[in-house]
């Protein structure tokens, strides 16, 4: 599956109408909605979406980025990480208020993975990521995630991460799960997509790319239908 990611503090003006125009001829399996930064206007972004029907599932920096709008949300634990904030401090914040909204939770083994940049997450959790080569530190990792009750394993990159996570690594997270795993960061074209489903993942998310060209949207939801298709 494909999910685009939307920034409610990019996804504006004209960025927000081209992507409004590409999202009204052709649907991605998820939209992920949500960013780094604490002003985030997640609701502002949620009630502009409301027609398009495609499941909006929140990819939230913070607890401040809770919507009830949404259909469900990422509930990320930074497992990567030491940063006790990020691995059960924003929930615990967050927690009685999403439970009262009855939205789709999903909690997921969020794994912070070097995409050869200085990422948001690392600057803003002050943790170090995996490095792109550990293919058993992700392994193990993912893991304990998964042997912890989480419902998903997100090996993240980084938004606009200069190497997406190497197909290795994908491959060999995924042989060891159970749980669906997504994988996300720095993916630019149609080919890095195909490597990253090729190697197992099972949702990929794509964000920044399209921030600079949403024409492109159209161009990998379409891509992604006709490698489902043969893949069948
Ligand atoms: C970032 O994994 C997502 O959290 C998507 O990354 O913005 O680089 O596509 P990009």
């Amino acid at each position: 599956m494909l999910a685009v990611l939307l920034d409610p503090e990019k996804c504006v003006g004209e960025v927000l109408r081209k992507t409004l125009a590409q999202l009204e001829k052709t649907l991605p399996d998820l939209l992920l909605i949500g960013g780094s930064s604490k002003s985030c206007s997640t609701n502002a972004l949620l009630t502009t979406l409301q027609t398009i029907k495609t499941p909006k599932i929140l990819f939230p920096g913070d607890a401040s980025q809770f919507s009830e709008k949404a259909d469900g949300i990422l509930f990320l634990s930074l497992i990567s990480g030491r940063n006790s904030d990020y691995l059960i401090g924003q929930h615990v914040q967050s927690a009685l208020q999403i439970k009262a909204s009855r939205i789709e939770v999903i909690p997921t083994g969020y794994i912070l993975i070097d995409g050869g940049t200085d990422s948001s997450v690392s600057r803003i959790s002050q943790t170090r990521p995996i490095a792109a080569d550990d293919i058993q530190k992700a392994t193990a990792t993912a893991v304990a995630g998964e042997l912890l009750g989480m419902k998903a394993i997100y090996l993240e990159a980084g938004s606009g991460a200069k190497n997406p996570v190497v197909a290795e690594m994908i491959a060999t997270v995924k042989k060891h799960l159970d749980i669906p795993l997504i994988v996300g960061g720095g993916i630019k074209s149609k080919k890095q997509l195909k490597t990253a489903f090729e190697a197992g993942a099972d949702l990929v998310v794509v964000g920044n790319i399209f921030e600079s060209d949403p024409n492109k949207i159209n161009e990998f939801v379409n891509f992604t239908r006709d490698f489902n298709s043969e893949e069948r």
